[in-house]
């Protein structure tokens, strides 16, 4: 795999944002908070952390990625797109009738994806099959999810969690995306998470908190994961929905809202003046 600075991945991240932003205009739908908030989580994820081939997607032993918040797939798409799993112009085709970047996964159209997904709450069941079939296996392949904050109302993301923990799946690393909304506003007051770290304590999972536009944490604490053998990781992403747009940051009316073309204008103008994140590094 082919190393890059923080300052070359701060780089693409703008560039994915912009791809974002201008995917959202085009398909003329999606869900541009969630979306803009976790691409610096996938830059790192597929520049630093994934062990995987663009050119042979199907790989046996890739590291696995499943996307359970299947909606904000226009940033993990992007992503791809720049990685060379597919022609960049696919992505604005978002949706489209046959396109293979639908508007929620469909890995009938990609097969590069692990799962179809959109209904919340189900990717952790998916990662933790795969990731016990891949311990029988004796596989050494790792398999990473995403998960939102939001799904975390769902009860079956909570029996995954407890059989997760219940047999210490080591090999599985959770990304939470916490950005603290969800599609009917702020998540505390629709539905309470805290103490979301006593909680996976409870079901005996190791717990790391980043910085989710830090590249450097975020790579760090993947690799710390890595390393971790008694327990399943879950790392706690700090993120701000709309990340790198001002007038959509923090804000949940972004949540599935797309911007037209004066305010993607305004949007790309943002993104360009974005500051790096990390200036002395
Ligand atoms: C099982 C299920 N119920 C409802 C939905 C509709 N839905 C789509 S996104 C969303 C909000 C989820 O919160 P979160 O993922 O935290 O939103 P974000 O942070 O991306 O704004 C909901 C309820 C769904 N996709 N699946
Ligand atoms: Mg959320």
């Amino acid at each position: 795999m082919k190393t890059h600075t923080i300052d070359e991945l701060q780089e693409v991240a703008k560039e994915v944002r912009r791809d974002v932003v201008k995917m959202i205009l085009k398909a003329g739908a999606g869900h541009p908070a969630g979306s803009l908030g976790m691409v610096d989580v996938f830059v790192a994820l597929y520049y630093a952390i994934l062990r995987n081939d663009p050119k042979n997607p199907e790989w046996e032993d890739r590291d696995r990625l499943i996307l359970s918040n299947g909606h904000i797939c226009p940033a993990r798409y992007a992503v791809m797109s720049h990685v060379g799993y597919f022609e960049h112009k696919n992505l604005l085709k978002l949706g489209s009738f046959k396109s293979i970047l639908q508007g929620h996964p469909d890995k009938r159209f990609l097969s590069s994806l692990e799962t179809t997904s959109g209904p919340l709450g189900s990717g952790l069941a998916q990662a933790a099959g795969i990731a016990y079939a891949a311990r029988m296996d004796q596989k050494r392949f790792r398999t990473f999810v995403i998960t939102s904050d939001g799904e975390h109302d769902e009860g079956n993301h909570w029996e995954a969690v407890a059989f997760v923990g219940k047999n210490n799946l080591s090999n599985l690393t959770m990304i939470v995306d916490r950005n603290n909304i969800q599609i009917d506003g702020f998540t505390e007051e629709v539905m309470p998470l805290e103490p979301l770290i006593d909680k996976y304590k409870a079901f005996h999972w190791a717990i790391l908190e980043v910085d989710g536009h830090n590249i450097k944490e975020i790579v760090e604490a993947c690799n710390k994961a890595r390393a971790i053998y008694e327990n399943p990781t879950v790392i706690i992403a700090r993120t701000i929905p709309g990340k790198g747009v001002p007038f959509m940051e923090g804000n949940p009316n972004w949540h599935s809202k797309a911007p037209n073309s004066d305010e993607v204008r305004e949007a790309i103008k943002d993104i360009r003046n974005m500051k790096g994140e990390i200036e002395d590094y």
